[in-house]
């Protein structure tokens, strides 16, 4: 089992798609283990987006995350890392493949509706900037036995 951060930005709460979206995650089978809406501060997003902060784009960024609320989740499941970036699509809206949530809901680069981390690595390290380890909801799914096979 891989765990793995995932926020639902500001322009996602601002457009009312967290349902929409945090209903992808749900159907696809994935455990949502912790979850809280909160208000990025610029300290936090220069941490989080500590790779970009030196980048042209950063200010933008910054302004962006923390204009509004973000709902953060820690999601659990297999490869549950690579899906989920998958399931989100290329950074860019414009260039993401339809049927991925940003090819289907995003049409910017910066608005792109969900983070979620790109590697082991960043998953644990973001997690961590997000969430506590009490704050960790950790169950089993009464329908496991019905959403993959015993040796999966
Ligand atoms: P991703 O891993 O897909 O979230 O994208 P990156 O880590 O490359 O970028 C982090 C965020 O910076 C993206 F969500 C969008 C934003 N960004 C810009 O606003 N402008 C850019 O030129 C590149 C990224």
């Amino acid at each position: 089992m891989e765990r793995t951060l995932v926020l639902l930005k500001p322009d996602c709460v601002q457009r009312r798609l967290m349902g929409r979206i945090l209903s992808r995650f749900e159907e696809k089978g994935f455990n949502v283990i912790a979850m809280k809406m909160m208000q990025v501060t610029p300290d936090l997003a220069k941490q989080h987006y500590a790779e970009h902060v030196e980048k042209p784009f950063y200010p933008g960024l910054e302004e962006f995350i923390t204009g509004a609320p973000v709902l953060a989740m820690v999601l659990e499941g297999l490869d549950v890392i690579q899906v989920v970036r998958d399931m989100l699509g290329a950074t860019s809206g414009l260039k993401a493949a339809a049927g991925t949530i940003r090819g289907d809901f995003s049409s910017s680069r910066q608005m792109n509706l969900v983070h979620a981390s790109d590697g082991p690595d960043a998953a644990a390290r973001e997690t961590d900037l997000y969430f506590s380890p009490d704050e960790i909801c950790s169950y089993e799914p009464t329908l496991t036995p019905w959403m993959k096979a015993g040796d999966e």
